[in-house]
């Protein structure tokens, strides 16, 4: 999965013995007829998101020969009574698992099932990943949110708590993105109604910043003042929505956040000033968001916070043969692992801060949640 992951990172960088390298043991090795469950959400951000943005840099057809592989072999999660896939699927045997889901797992599949559609003019990966992004869509609360589990076979909630966290967070990234790159009026109209309801009840303004922490989805009262790591996605989602505004009172917070201990921890207690999750897996949301605010408003603070969020990486993170998530951002002790994520989205999002705007250019594509740039106009791959 990491070369995978990371390849059009490689590209974009201008790496190209490297990328070369990684695309031969991908066109040559990689092989998904295996025996095993894999986590859907998770396979379709970084694999088929880093096969088609590949594809689309390098037209080596096997990349999309590939992401059509495993597009197939998938299309099993989402036979359930509601639409909304399972979990889990093996990619072998077809066999599904895992009814307990949450919004992000089953409503971010639409940008890359889309594109593959798009891309081999097979409709049904199109239609399927829609259907599971509107029976959500449609299981929202009277005031417009939604909570943070669900049954995929009863259709029912099994957590109310609503908010832009983990769990919630690429649902909104999602329906706003399929609007810009599909230009689907139903996404679009289903983003417009769920901004709104987030602006009502989860943004919370305090004297120390613009935040967004948790509510009850029926009744809209407040449940807790977490903001964390993952949750920093959401200044780039209004930049790109057009709300720059909030957009870059929500980063100025984020930043407020990172700066705390050195290192932004998984969350905080923005109420309190206390970290309440406090381990670092190196992850890149809030150099999404400057990367999109520097874009968006030349303004060199966001080079500022690049700059801070570089230094803070290798003088805590670099190790002798990579980078190292953090157990605890108070000690800065290290932990055994580097999602590959570090490579799809950390390291490029960083890298396009400062890189010139040629690199890529910024209004043909829409990135994926996992970092992967998917072009706005699709040529079908010729046989
Ligand atoms: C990534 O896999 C994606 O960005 C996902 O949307 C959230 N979690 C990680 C990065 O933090």
């Amino acid at each position: 999965m990491t070369p995978v992951d990371g390849l059009d990172t490689m590209i974009l960088m201008g790496l190209q013995p490297q990328a070369d390298e990684a695309r031969k043991l991908i066109d040559e090795k990689l092989d998904f007829d295996q025996d095993m469950y894999v986590k859907d959400f998770e396979i379709t951000i970084r694999m088929m998101g880093g096969l088609m943005s590949s594809y689309e840099l390098t037209g080596d057809k096997r990349l999309l020969e590939l992401a059509d592989d495993l597009g197939r072999r998938m299309l099993p999660m989402f036979n359930s009574p509601t639409g909304m896939p399972y979990e889990y699927v093996n990619l072998h045997t077809g066999a599904v698992r895992g009814a307990e889901s949450n919004p992000a797992e089953v409503g971010s599949l639409l940008l890359e099932y889309g594109t593959l559609a798009k891309l081999t003019g097979k409709q049904m990966y199109y239609d399927k990943a829609k259907r599971a992004l509107v029976e959500m869509y449609k299981r929202q609360s009277k005031i417009g949110l939604v909570g943070i589990g669900i049954n995929v076979e009863t259709g029912k909630w099994t957590d109310q708590t609503a908010g832009i966290m983990g769990g919630i967070d690429s649902y909104y990234e999602y329906l706003l993105k399929c609007a810009i790159l599909f230009h689907d009026k139903d996404c679009e109209h289903m983003w417009t109604q769920s901004a709104r309801a987030i602006n009502k009840y989860l943004a919370d303004q305090r004297p120390n910043g613009l935040w967004y922490g948790q509510a009850n989805m029926e009744t809209g009262k407040r449940v807790s003042t977490y903001y964390g790591a993952l949750d920093a996605f959401y200044p780039a989602v209004l930049a790109l929505s057009g709300d720059r505004k909030r957009a870059a009172q929500l980063e100025d917070s984020s930043y407020l956040m990172w700066n705390f201990a050195g290192v932004e921890p998984d969350s905080f207690d923005y109420a309190k000033m206390q970290i309440a999750s406090a381990a670092y897996p190196l992850r890149p949301e809030i150099i999404e968001s400057a990367y999109y605010l520097y874009h968006y408003t030349h303004d060199p603070k966001y080079l500022t916070m690049g700059q801070t969020f570089f230094d803070s990486l290798v003088k805590y993170c670099r190790t002798d043969v990579g980078f190292a998530a953090l157990s605890d951002v108070r000690t800065k002790q290290k932990t055994d692992s580097m999602e590959s994520f570090f490579f799809a989205e950390t390291m490029k999002y960083l890298y396009l801060i400062f890189a010139p705007p040629s690199t890529l250019n910024f209004d043909s594509i829409v990135f994926n949640t996992e970092a992967h740039p998917l072009k706005r106009n699709f040529i079908t791959a010729s046989k």
